[in-house]
């Protein structure tokens, strides 16, 4: 099953759960080897989110906005590898949405503990834009907002929930997105949080 959000963008329900049984302790084993940490926005802001990286480079917001680095700046060494059973889900999903040939060279992590929310931003930070993103939903449910090319551009929601993925690229890369602040509803294996991973290729 696929649901279109946009000519490019898909929701695939469930897709992420046969991938759940490795897919879980090899979280739980990169976050004991890079930490959640909170980062700034742009304009100085500490982040609700939490994140960490898996991959060759992780997402960081340095002094003066974000970059990639190859090194975390908590731990001083690399990031953890992407472990291959998320690289596998994360191709079968890209796949599965028209695009062939993804090859992700990071990952980032991002837990809502409740009340944790995401802005609406675009994700520019990239400087591969033909590639996709696929995000994979575990965890709490939230409630996604997908937006226009520009941030007044008025915004449809949709929940997701434990082993959604999400897919986006092409015309709908760059269209603004957020979450709505997680309210406190236990899963039944991930407890108060949710996790979001979103796989990317960042170089080109
Ligand atoms: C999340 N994370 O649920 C979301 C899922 C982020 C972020 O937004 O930047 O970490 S990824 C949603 C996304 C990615 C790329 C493009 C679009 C949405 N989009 O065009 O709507 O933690
Ligand atoms: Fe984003």
């Amino acid at each position: 099953q696929r649901i279109a959000m946009g000519e490019q963008a898909f929701i695939l329900p469930g897709f992420a759960r046969p991938w759940l049984d490795e897919l879980l302790p090899a979280i739980e084993a990169i976050q004991q080897q890079s930490p959640f940490r909170k980062m700034s926005t742009r304009g100085g802001r500490r982040m609700s989110v939490q994140t960490t990286t898996c991959g060759e480079v992780g997402w960081i917001s340095a002094e003066y906005g974000y970059r990639y680095s190859a090194i975390d700046p908590a731990t001083g060494q690399p990031w953890p590898s992407m472990p291959g059973c998320l690289r596998e889900l994360a191709q079968r999903a890209a796949e599965a949405a028209g695009f062939s040939d993804f090859h992700p060279d990071t990952c980032l992590i991002n837990r809502y503990l409740p009340g944790a929310r995401l802005g609406l931003h675009q994700d520019r930070d990239e400087s591969d834009l033909a590639a996709p993103i696929v995000s994979v939903s575990l965890g709490m449910s939230a409630t996604f907002l997908f937006g226009g090319y520009k941030r007044s551009d008025r915004t449809a929601r949709t929940v997701l929930n434990h082993g959604d993925v999400v897919v986006w690229g092409g015309v709908d890369r760059l269209r603004f997105h957020g979450v709505l602040p997680v309210k406190d509803m236990p899963h039944p294996q991930l407890g108060s949080q949710r996790i979001n991973l979103t796989v990317r290729k960042t170089a080109r």
